[in-house]
């Protein structure tokens, strides 16, 4: 999230040469750092001016301490739709993190000072800049008005953010939504292509074998159901449970009287018969002779 704030800087020409306040030997070039700060918040919402027009309005209106130190109660006078709401001194302390994250999330820059050199060893060297942003790590956008330009806080003033922030300014006014950078916009996400659709395979036809069905008319039959003027010679297969052979009757259906004309039987018998079969055999031949 970074909010829609003009970067401005404090060295730019236009202005940098201007003496700031009332204190000679010093310019908005080298101290003017909060009050550019005040101009890119008042531009941000909505209010047309430079650092050397703040300037001139604070002389007027009583808005410096020392000569130069800027008022924070100025802000509010010298806009009527803002307001200086606190500071927060953490020079020992913490940070205040979520306070500054509440007031990004109402679309509300934040006023920090950071100390310039980022040693320690050598006191703070005492630089303000604004918070307009944060990405989804924590980590804060700040524009700094000494460089001009919109940068990670850690980037350039070390790496613990509640450690480096010695002072922090909050101020109200008639906030904008909170909009992404238009300089770095979040890229679109583009909807991910559909995947294919997965080839369906139709399923294959179970193969069907043609059911083998016997042509059945009347003058071709497997079975005796045939006209009797028809001569059929019909296979009958029986098995002797004995020799485990078989024996091939010529049925002739030709003259079904008498039935059975010729019978041929497995020949040699190279096995014993049972008396059963004994009895079939002497009873068919008997039938023979008195046939045949
Ligand atoms: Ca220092």
């Amino acid at each position: 999230m970074k909010l829609n704030v003009p970067v401005l800087s404090q060295r730019d020409p236009q202005w940098a040469s201007q003496r700031l306040g009332t204190v000679d030997g010093t310019t908005i070039g080298g101290y003017g750092c909060i009050i550019t700060c005040m101009t890119m918040l008042a531009q941000y919402y909505g209010h047309n001016l430079t650092p050397a027009d703040m300037d001139n309005w604070l002389i007027d209106n009583q808005g410096y301490v020392q000569g130069n130190l800027y008022r924070n109660d100025a802000f509010g006078r010298e806009f009527l739709d803002c307001s200086f709401d606190n500071v927060t001194f953490c020079t020992s302390v913490p940070a205040p993190l979520s306070q500054i994250d509440n007031y990004l999330a109402q679309g509300k820059p934040v006023v920090i000072m950071v100390d310039f050199d980022h040693d320690p060893n050598d006191g703070i060297q005492t630089h303000f800049v604004l918070i307009v942003g944060k990405d989804i790590a924590g980590n804060y956008f700040i524009n700094d008005p000494w460089y001009g330009d919109q940068v990670y806080l850690i980037a350039r003033y070390g790496e613990n953010q509640a450690q480096i922030i010695n002072q922090i300014n909050f101020f109200s006014g008639p906030a904008p939504q909170p909009v992404q950078d238009p300089v770095q916009p979040t890229p679109e996400v583009q909807p991910e292509p559909a995947p294919p659709e997965p080839i369906v395979q139709p399923a294959p036809e179970p193969q069907v074998t043609p059911t083998q069905i016997p042509v059945t008319t009347d003058t071709t039959t497997t079975n005796i159901e045939v006209p009797v003027t028809t001569t059929t010679t019909q296979p009958i297969e029986t098995t002797s449970t004995t020799a485990g052979e078989s024996a091939t009757f010529q049925v002739s259906t030709e003259n079904p009287t008498p039935a059975v004309k010729t019978i041929s039987l497995p020949k040699p018998i190279s096995k014993p018969w049972r008396l059963s079969d004994l009895i079939v055999w002497i009873a068919m031949n008997i039938k023979r002779v008195l046939i045949g």
